[in-house]
């Protein structure tokens, strides 16, 4: 996605042009590994107590009534979703930890929602298919391997310390992947597209890391 060729590509603003920036540099990076067994902190991060809001800039207001989530490529039952459909399939409540590229962990996140291994026993994705790119309604893209969308923790979520999820922070579901930082968990979640190749999303093609793990301190890559 390119901002010269997308009308419909967010503006580029000032925190937006200071990440690319720090991408380039190498901004936050420690050259540290910890081991999430007897660490909780990884490295070159610090604890914070409220939730910060990070986007483009561009919070598009999606009701209830009119949300729908596609689920698109090689699956074997790709389906369209509306709120009620949604809400339907098995609910789960996980807690997790958010990591942030920007350097910031918040502790304990308690989620509700549809865990993605049971979104993917819905649509079952077809054996070639590796990876996933998410279509959010700001325009913004990230991708996952199959393999880290599938991961144990990953969830579809609504609701967050047992309220809706605000708009702000991508209501009415978002994406959570707690094991890797935080831009790969895309909010106002869109469409879900199951792929044979990978794509780069909106950060990745802007030099942030393909993978993204806070434990290895995957924040931007070499090329
Ligand atoms: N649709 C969408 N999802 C997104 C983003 C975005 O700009 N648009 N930003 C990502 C980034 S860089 C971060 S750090 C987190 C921030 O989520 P929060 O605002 O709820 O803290 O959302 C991620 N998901
Ligand atoms: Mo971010």
């Amino acid at each position: 996605m390119s901002d010269d060729h997308d009308p419909e590509a967010p503006s580029t603003s000032k925190l937006i042009q200071a990440k690319q920036q720090w991408a380039r540099e190498g901004r936050y990076l420690t050259g540290q590994v910890a081991r999430p067994e007897t660490e909780r902190l990884p490295p070159g991060q610090h604890l914070v107590k409220n939730w910060p809001v990070l986007d483009l800039g561009v919070r598009p207001a999606v009701s209830r009534e009119r949300w729908r989530l596609d689920v698109t490529g090689a699956a074997e039952k790709p389906q369209v979703w509306d709120w009620e459909g949604f809400m339907a399939l098995p609910q789960s409540r996980l807690v997790s930890d958010i990591h942030c590229v920007t350097s910031w962990s918040r502790y304990d996140n308690q989620w509700q929602g549809v865990t993605t291994q049971d979104l993917l026993e819905a649509i079952r994705p077809r054996p070639e298919a590796r990876f996933v790119l998410l279509y959010c309604n700001d325009g913004y893209t990230t991708n996952l391997s199959l393999d880290d969308f599938a991961a144990p923790g990953a969830l579809l979520a609504h609701s967050w310390e047992g309220n809706p999820l605000t708009p702000e922070h991508g209501g009415p579901v978002r994406l959570i992947v707690p094991h890797l930082y935080f831009w790969k968990s895309a909010k106002w979640i869109r469409r879900i597209q199951f792929r044979l190749s990978d794509t780069p999303g909106y950060w990745e093609e802007r030099g942030y890391h393909n993978r993204g793990d806070p434990w290895r301190e995957e924040r931007y890559s070499d090329d």
